[in-house]
């Protein structure tokens, strides 16, 4: 069992802890074409920064301060200060629009907004009553580096209660008014004590980057608080898609990758892939969205590394199932983390027998807890946190993923998951995304119907890949309609949005 003390500020305990333990001079944060900021460095400027929330702009514990902008050291050093200061970070997406801004901003009553200038217009342009918003990245007077400079170098952290809020991110799933998740100071330890040090096993030489953003959970947690827990250092990437990652593992000897499947398929699919040295790579991490056994074998055929499969939600803060090295079974998400429980229930509430598909129930060191929203008792039931996902328990303990619980085709009777269709789809040579949905049908109810999008220059007909799928399934898993997208519909943080594919209109 996890146990914190009663006084807790994680960022004292993830910067002033770790320049301690390791000294100031080993590399915090690396980003393309800079100088790296060594412990020492970030510490100072993160102090800095603690200084103006605190005396110029007069950010008390517990006041909400919005983050907004790339990813960036600057952005991560901001996060770093307002916990500090004993704020509550609410970090958002660099693409969120006004009106979406301004509902955020709203829920969790912010009046304080720290924006990368490039990320300004549509924060500027959201209707937030008194909201004060300070810049950094600029030259104008106010800037935040401005000010910083002239502020002492070291600052004292407040003395945070370990069950103090120390963040709210919010999640959209993939419809509706966003939920803000509620997270205190020792979640924020938790996550990397659990999920960082028992899978990753990450230690102070690892060099870790990645493609999720630090407005999303997964995110943080990979790219800022696990390396600094473990006295590593992140490689931060403003432009982090596949294209760019393959050549910034290479030039910045990255260790730890954290990215999504559709990352993993499309640096496997760049013509280039071979010209990388990617040997520097040892642990490859890959959530957000479940893994098809299809891309672990492909990514393990031409790199030689296991992927660490993993699911982690924004209420829940990261991953709380998984696996690694040799207890890596592809196909599936993995074992509860240590520190974490995992069940599958029926709509009641009942355990469910190994081997029946069922909604996953999890419970460990940080749970849900939706600021000022009904939803949350849809979402903890009995003590349990319900993810909204059908998994299957396998007789030896492991979880394999189904579908989310709402997205199972029902089609004459048939239940049809669509991920499985989906991983059949992507063993094909010539597709490198898939989708497969439910459209309504007249005779059956649902048919299947499946998005492709082929790999570049690829040609192939509906008919061909109809009968590939039923060379690896069972016939009435095969979607009755294959269509060609040039792109799948993801949200900003990267997951597939069924639910457009399946509106009326969609081809
Ligand atoms: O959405 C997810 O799957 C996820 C994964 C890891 C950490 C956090 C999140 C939200």
């Amino acid at each position: 069992e996890l146990r914190y003390p009663e006084r807790l500020n994680c960022g004292a305990e993830l910067l002033d802890a770790t320049v301690r333990r390791f000294g100031p001079d080993r590399p915090a944060f690396h980003s393309p074409g800079e100088p790296h900021w060594s412990y020492g460095e970030l510490r100072e400027r993160v102090d800095r920064i603690a200084h103006v929330l605190t005396e110029d702009l007069g950010v008390m514990p517990g006041n909400r301060v919005l983050l907004r902008g790339p990813t960036t050291p600057y952005l991560a050093a901001c996060w770093l200060a307002v916990m500090k200061a004993g704020g509550v970070a609410v970090t958002v997406l660099a693409q969120q629009r006004s009106a979406e801004l301004a509902t955020m901003c709203e829920i969790a009553r912010v009046r304080h907004a720290l924006c990368d200038v490039r990320s300004l217009d549509e924060l500027a342009k959201a209707d937030v009553p008194e909201l004060r918003i300070t810049t950094f990245g600029g030259d104008r007077p106010g800037d935040l580096a401005r000010l910083a400079a002239a502020k002492p170098s070291s600052y004292e952290a407040v003395a945070t209660a370990d069950d103090d809020v120390a963040l709210i991110a919010f999640t959209s799933g993939t419809t509706g008014r966003p939920k803000g998740c509620m997270h205190f100071h020792r979640d924020v330890l938790a996550i990397a004590d659990t999920f960082a040090r028992h899978v990753l096993k990450a230690t102070p030489d690892d060099v870790f980057a990645g493609s999720p953003p630090l407005g999303f959970t997964f995110g943080l947690g990979g790219l800022v608080i696990f390396p600094l827990r473990a006295g590593a250092s992140a490689l931060l990437l403003e432009q982090a898609g596949p294209r760019a990652l393959l050549p910034a593992i290479a030039a910045h000897r990255v260790s730890v990758l954290f990215t999504a499947p559709t990352a993993y398929r499309a640096m496997l699919a760049e013509p280039s892939f071979d010209t990388y040295d990617v040997r520097s790579l040892r642990r490859c991490v890959s959530a957000g969205e479940n893994l098809p056994a299809a891309t672990w074998h492909a990514w393990h055929e031409a790199t030689g590394l296991r992927v660490i499969n993993g699911i982690g939600a924004t209420e829940l803060l990261h991953i709380f199932l998984s696996a690694a090295d040799g207890a890596i079974r592809p196909g599936t998400t993995g074992l509860p983390v240590p520190g974490w429980q995992a069940r599958i229930i029926d709509a009641e509430g009942a355990q469910l027998p190994d081997g029946e598909p069922g909604l996953l129930a999890v419970r460990g060191p940080v749970g849900c807890r939706y600021l000022a929203d009904e939803r949350q008792t849809t979402y903890v039931r009995h003590g349990w946190n319900v993810t909204g996902d059908t998994y299957v328990r396998e007789p030896d303990g492991y979880f394999r993923y189904v579908a989310r619980a709402d997205d199972m085709i029902i089609s004459a009777g048939y239940n049809i998951a669509g991920p499985e269709v989906e991983d059949a789809l992507l063993r094909h040579p010539d597709v490198t995304e898939a989708a497969v949905v439910g459209r309504p049908d007249e005779t059956r109810g649902q048919i299947a119907v499946a998005y492709v999008v082929l790999r570049a220059g690829a040609r192939c007909e509906p008919e061909a890949l109809r009968e590939f799928v039923k060379a690896a399934l069972v016939p009435y898993k095969c979607p009755r309609r294959i269509v060609f997208l040039d792109s799948l519909p993801r949200t900003a943080t990267g997951k597939l949005q069924r639910f457009r594919l399946r509106e009326p209109g969609t081809v």
